[in-house]
């Protein structure tokens, strides 16, 4: 069975083919990119688990094959959760990663050790052409560096330590990042509900 991963960004692209290849399920899996006529949903959730499900019903509607979807995002403790949900846009322009992660470092400052705790979220969602949904998230805790490091990854990884290591998400291996990361957790998560109902 086909199975659309409905996200234009590479770097979850890259993440989720080794997370799901890794579980071992048959299906083909075809990026939101295969369907360029199908417009970008909007974003209108309050929540991650929200904005997954708005895109996987987006693709599962327009494809009529089973669709998964992340939204995912760094939130700072001290920021009381920013810039959460809107990571992808924080600096102004969507996706422009650099900006993002500058201007973030930036509001930051030179603010100490225990106020720099922070997490990565992601919520992943499953819908089914016929409306059925489900959804589960997952989170990767750490601390912000002040200067970025490592060139893995995408996004806010060359900032983010993961609490009990000493390198940042864009400086250890892909597969480290998988076992440990958001996005693993959630989609580990998600695997059964893939295997039953995405037949
Ligand atoms: P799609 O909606 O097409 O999936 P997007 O990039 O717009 O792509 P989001 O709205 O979920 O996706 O935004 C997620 C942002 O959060 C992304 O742009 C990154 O900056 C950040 N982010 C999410 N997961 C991350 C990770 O594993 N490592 C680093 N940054 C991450
Ligand atoms: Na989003």
């Amino acid at each position: 069975t086909r199975l659309i991963l409905a996200t234009r960004n590479a770097g979850k692209i890259t993440e989720l083919r080794a997370i799901l290849a890794d579980a071992g399920l048959p299906h083909e899996l075809v990026g939101a990119d295969a369907y360029p006529e199908v417009p970008d949903v909007k974003e209108t959730g309050v929540t991650f688990a929200e904005n997954a499900l708005l895109k996987a019903h987006a693709l599962a509607q327009a494809t009529g094959h089973p669709a998964i979807a992340d939204d995912s995002g760094l939130c700072v403790d001290v920021l009381g959760g920013a810039p959460g949900i809107f990571s992808a846009r924080w600096a102004g322009r969507h996706g422009d990663d650099q900006a993002n992660l500058d201007l973030l470092l930036a509001q930051l400052g030179d603010i100490s050790d225990p106020h720099r705790a922070a997490h990565f979220a992601c919520a992943a969602a499953l819908a089914l052409p016929d409306g059925t949904e489900r959804v589960v998230e997952g989170q990767l805790r750490g601390t912000l560096r002040t200067a970025p490091a490592g060139a893995n990854g995408f996004g806010y990884d060359p900032i983010l330590q993961p609490d009990g290591h000493d390198r940042t998400c864009a400086e250890i291996s892909p597969r480290e990042k998988n076992e440990i990361s958001h996005r693993g957790k959630a989609f580990r998560a998600l695997i059964p509900a893939i295997a039953e109902l995405a037949g």
